[in-house]
């Protein structure tokens, strides 16, 4: 067996490991990355799309926003259809001119890959954690399998970055660790498309057949969702399906048209809401989806496991720069102030924009959200400053 000692090891190789990495190795704290699967996976996997105003700066700070700045489409709004009307939500106006930056979450992960490749930082592809052991103790130590063999790190402190099915939460002993959680009746199905956006800004549709989402990742691809039921199977939606219902719920008489083009990647995914307490359990800190879970329709996933990531780093560094413990002793219930924060705004807009097949009352209540969401300026504001910069505030 291989043996190796490191400060910190984190676990996942996602925007919340790979930032954290880049934050240690910026300020001299050496680390090691494991990840499962291998490069080309991490940098194909297509997930996110929108990045808030503050987590964008927590980037371009970190020095990892060159391409970001470059390539990413930057919003000054968003836009709601409902009962075949749209309105636009005026973001900027409403936050004191902040953006929100629509870069897919697989570019910052390349960017943040290459950043650590071009240091010359440890990053293993293809090494799955198996075991964490002595989180309560003087040292941890961490094992990771490869086709190579076993490998064995000892380390001061363990970052759990490796997502809800990962090792890391499975870690907390049964007596300290309380999960909360809630599942909703539907999922999406998510496609990207060669096809120019039809809109400037993103559109979130209510519509009675379902919820429909037009995002987009550059003036040449479409990112578009349908919310469908929880046992739909790719196999039931057809490219000729899919553009159909596209049609038929997001299209309005002022705009008739979406643009069609070849689907290069289609996948759903069932909508939940989880939090995993305690953050922290001895040597072992949890960050990113390891320790939480919002369903997309807020777009907070990313933005939030990255603002995970950027109290972890400073909690890190005052511990093993300066012997200064308190930023670790209060780490987890910073940020659960915050992910419930997420997850609030989560839930309201996913609650807002699903419609209920059997619930008519909940249907009432969904349009007036809705009306009050767009009509009132009170309302519009909430939901502005929580869409562009939640994670800052
Ligand atoms: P990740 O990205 O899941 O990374 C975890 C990594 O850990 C690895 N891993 C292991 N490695 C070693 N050993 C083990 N035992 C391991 N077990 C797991 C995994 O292979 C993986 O590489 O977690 P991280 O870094 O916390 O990042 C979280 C985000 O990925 C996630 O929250 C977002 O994608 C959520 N999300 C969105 N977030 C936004 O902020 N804005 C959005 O617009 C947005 N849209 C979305 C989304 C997620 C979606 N899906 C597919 C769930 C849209 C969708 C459809
Ligand atoms: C995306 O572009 O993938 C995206 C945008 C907004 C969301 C979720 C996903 O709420």
């Amino acid at each position: 067996m291989k043996e190796l000692r490191t400060r910190v090891v984190i676990v996942g190789a996602g925007p919340a490991g790979l930032l954290l990495g880049h934050l240690l190795q910026r300020s001299g704290v050496d680390s090691i990355v494991l990840e499962r699967r291998s490069r080309e996976y991490v940098e194909q996997r297509v997930r996110a799309g929108v990045i808030e105003f503050g987590i964008a700066n927590l980037i371009e700070d970190a020095g990892a926003g060159e391409r970001l700045r470059r390539e990413g489409l930057v919003h000054h709004g968003v836009e709601f259809r409902f009962e075949r009307n749209a309105y636009r939500v005026p973001l900027s106006e409403l936050t004191d001119g902040k953006t929100i930056t629509v870069y897919g979450q697989q570019e910052v992960v390349k960017d943040l890959i290459a950043l650590r490749l071009g240091a010359g930082a440890p990053l293993l592809f293809d090494h799955e954690v198996t075991t964490l052991e002595g989180l309560t103790r003087d040292e941890a130590t961490v094992e990771a399998e490869s086709v190579e063999g076993t490998i064995r790190i000892s380390c001061e402190y363990v970052a759990g970055c490796d997502g809800s099915f990962g090792v890391a939460n499975r870690s907390l002993p049964t007596g300290v660790l309380r999960r909360y959680e809630r599942t909703y009746p539907f999922s999406w199905l998510g496609i990207l498309a060669q096809s120019p956006p039809a809109s400037e800004e993103l559109i979130y549709c209510r519509h009675e057949n379902g919820f429909a989402l037009y995002s987009m990742r550059s003036p040449t691809l479409s990112r578009l969702y349908l919310g469908v039921r929880p046992s739909d199977t790719l196999d039931a939606w057809s490219d000729d399906r899919i553009w159909d219902e596209l049609n038929a719920r997001l299209t309005t008489e002022a705009a008739p048209e979406i643009h069609q083009g070849p689907i290069v990647e289609r996948s759903i995914t069932a909508m939940r809401s989880t939090v995993v307490t305690p953050m922290r359990h001895g040597r072992l800190f949890l960050a990113g989806d390891a320790a939480h879970i919002v369903p997309p329709t807020g777009a907070k996933g990313m933005n939030l496991a990255l603002a995970d990531v950027r109290v972890l780093a400073e909690a890190l560094l005052a511990q093993l720069q300066r012997h200064d413990d308190s930023l670790m002793s209060t780490y987890s219930a910073t940020c659960l102030e915050r992910v419930w924060r997420a997850e609030e705004f989560s839930n309201y807009m996913t609650q807002m924009l699903h419609p209920s097949d059997e619930d008519d009352f909940e249907n009432g209540v969904q349009l007036a959200r809705l009306r009050q969401a767009v009509h009132s300026r009170e309302a519009s504001s909430v939901l502005a400053r929580n869409y562009v910069d939640l994670n800052s505030l």
